[in-house]
């Protein structure tokens, strides 16, 4: 019989199986979703499975059906027929993103994850702002980020490189490491735990993949080839997969993404930037957006030097392309809602229609 627990069971998801009525379901954690189907992990091992059709057609968005880290219920036949997953289990965390291009969709990235490691290499493409994009992005997921600067050996410029990090050592902690050398992966074993579900997110060929693969001890995923140096449009891991390490623990890879594009409200922007939400409380006006106000403190701390330009500037940005998401779905909504009341009206014509025949 598997543990299920070494694949992040617990009481939480027990009370919700618990409580279905459907007593033939079983649990099972989704660890890769393919084009056509599903891995998962159950009782029996590792099987695979596919969606009911009540599941596919019932569910309003993308984000309600199974990702990467869910567990769900299914109906387990045998060993060689497909699972059908009927229901997933209320989530405890999870990380999204807006789907890429002008569509405004929330695309799930991964469920139930305890630990977020944002990767980021110190080689040419070391970027803050970007750090505090994947930050905001982990924060609102509930899980806890955890900043790992990868690539250490292509960097000796600490000085400059800590220098830049001053406001996000203030928000998550942060680990340097060199998979080439060894370096650095023992602190980021320590976070893990048997039953815990880490994820690491970032750019492509942040050195993502080498590190789980050092983490496993055995070269089992996939990583770019050493001599390609071009960043841009390759994606080695094209597929998010949960892992088992061998010590206990679970691990998500995934692949790199070129542009993280937000998913949340602008209100949540201040848990990711807990220095703006102080200052914000000294500000004149309780609305105040911090761009032409007068006594502002954020501004004024700005001005001062105690708050970074660049952290501002990102700041600014981030809550602009918040502001716009939100108008975008208040419009959407309002779109769906008109819809609604067409289709209604057509109904009721054709209701009197009937009735003054
Ligand atoms: N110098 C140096 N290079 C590294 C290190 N770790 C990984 N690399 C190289 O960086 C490149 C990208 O590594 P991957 O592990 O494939 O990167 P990734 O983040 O998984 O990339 P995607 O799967 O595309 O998202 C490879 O050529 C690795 O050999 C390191 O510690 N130092
Ligand atoms: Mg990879
Ligand atoms: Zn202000």
């Amino acid at each position: 019989m598997f543990n299920l627990s070494d694949y992040g069971w617990n009481s939480f998801f027990e009370n919700n199986f618990q409580s279905n009525k459907n007593k033939d379901f079983i649990p099972a954690r989704v660890t890769v979703e393919n084009k056509n189907n599903f891995l998962l992990f159950c009782e029996h091992g590792e099987i695979t499975g596919e969606i009911s059709g009540k599941l596919m057609y019932g569910s309003e968005s993308q984000s309600d059906l199974p990702k990467v880290g869910d567990w769900v219920l299914i109906n387990y036949f045998d060993k060689n027929s497909p699972a059908i997953i009927h229901e997933v289990l209320p989530r405890v965390t999870k990380l999204s993103r807006k789907i890429a291009g002008i569509k405004t969709e929330e695309q799930v990235i991964a469920a139930n994850i305890d630990i977020i490691f944002i990767v980021q290499s110190l080689d040419s493409t070391f970027n803050t702002n970007r750090i505090e994009r994947y930050l905001v992005a982990a924060v609102d997921s509930g899980a806890k980020p955890v900043v790992v600067l990868s690539k250490s050996d292509l960097n000796n410029d600490f000085e400059e490189i800590n220098k830049k990090l001053v406001t996000i050592q203030k928000r998550a902690k942060i680990l340097f490491s060199s998979s080439y050398l060894n370096e650095g992966i023992e602190k980021i074993r320590k976070f893990i735990r048997p039953g815990l579900t880490c994820a690491l997110i970032g750019p492509s060929g942040a050195g993502k993949s080498t590190m789980i693969n050092k983490l496993i001890g055995d070269d089992i995923l996939p990583t770019r080839e050493v001599r390609t140096t071009d960043n841009r449009g390759r994606h080695t891991t094209t597929k998010r997969e949960l892992i088992l390490l061998p010590e206990g623990g679970l691990i998500i890879d995934t692949p790199g993404m070129r542009e993280l594009q937000l998913w949340t409200d602008s209100n949540s922007l201040n848990s990711a930037f807990p220095e703006i939400d102080n200052l914000s409380l000294k500000c004149r006006y309780s609305d105040c957006s911090h761009i032409h106000e007068k006594n502002c403190a954020v501004i004024e701390a700005v001005e001062k030097g105690i708050l970074p330009e660049s952290s501002y500037d990102n700041y600014l940005k981030m809550h602009k392309e918040l502001k716009y998401l939100e108008r975008r779905m208040d419009y959407q909504a309002a779109q769906k809602e008109k819809k609604k009341w067409i289709s209604i009206g057509k109904e009721m014509k054709r209701f009197n229609k009937l009735n003054n025949r």
